[in-house]
């Protein structure tokens, strides 16, 4: 996969050489390249924003230097892929959304920083797309967890020891309750099932400890799955047993 980052504050995407997405990198699975779209711009103060027309408080992006670099993407790579902007009135981002850009080629993001964008710069824009329901100074951060979502889940990119199968989220539900050793932990201990070496009593108590987990924290979560019959029959005894508690 390519990605590609219009920002005017580079610096800000340097984590993205650490960890797992760095490793991608290395290892060829991944090329990640940062554009400063200020280099692009066509006034000799180098700014890259302005009133908005009708007045009001803020500043906004020009598309002067937005639409300059994403040409001098397209010359590089050949195009832009799907066109990504951060933006508070985008799809929330989630699960679904990463599993979706894992799938392409290409991605471009644009982070704004500080100030709104000129609406002509959403011409070049396929997906909107917001972090959440809470304001950022800019769509830097927002970029970098996209990227990370995504990115660790191309095939090759995490090892066995970060398996994504099993995530919350990828399957619908919380994940269950884990421990390690100590068995015993300052009198804290683990539940048997667990220590029994029965694979079938374990997988049975993980799924109905994740149905449990699902039904206190995210109800909402429950809501949008279809469950199987097994699922049915543990989720009724989890709510007769919270309703007992
Ligand atoms: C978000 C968000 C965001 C909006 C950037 C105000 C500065 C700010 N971007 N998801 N101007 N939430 N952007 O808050 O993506």
């Amino acid at each position: 996969m390519r990605i590609d980052v219009l920002s005017i504050f580079p610096d800000m995407f340097k984590p993205m050489t650490e960890s797992i997405i760095g490793k991608a990198v290395d290892r060829g699975l991944l090329e990640f390249s940062v554009t400063d779209f200020r280099d692009f711009t066509n006034n000799k103060h180098n700014n890259v924003d302005d009133t908005p027309f009708g007045g009001g408080a803020g500043m906004l992006l020009t598309p002067q230097p937005i639409f300059d670099a994403m040409d001098d993407i397209k010359a590089k790579a050949g195009d832009y892929g799907r066109v990504i902007l951060l933006d508070p009135a985008g799809v929330p981002f989630n699960q679904a959304v990463a599993e979706d850009l894992s799938n392409e080629e290409h991605l471009t993001f644009i982070a704004g920083h500080y100030e709104g964008y000129d609406e002509r710069i959403r011409e070049l824009v396929t997906d909107e797309i917001s972090l959440g329901d809470y304001v950022l100074t800019g769509g830097e951060l927002g970029a970098m967890v996209i990227i990370d979502a995504t990115v660790r889940l191309i095939p090759e990119v995490l090892g066995n020891r970060e398996s994504a199968i099993g995530d919350s989220f990828s399957t619908g539900l919380l994940e269950y309750p884990q421990y390690t050793r100590p068995a015993d932990f300052r009198g804290r201990v683990v539940p048997e099932v667990l220590t029994s070496g029965n694979h079938g009593k374990i997988a049975e108590w993980r799924m109905k400890e994740s149905l449990r987990r699902t039904y206190l924290r995210r109800p909402d979560l429950l809501e949008k799955m279809e469950l199987t019959k097994e699922q049915v029959k543990l989720l009724a005894e989890v709510k007769a047993e919270e309703a007992a508690e």
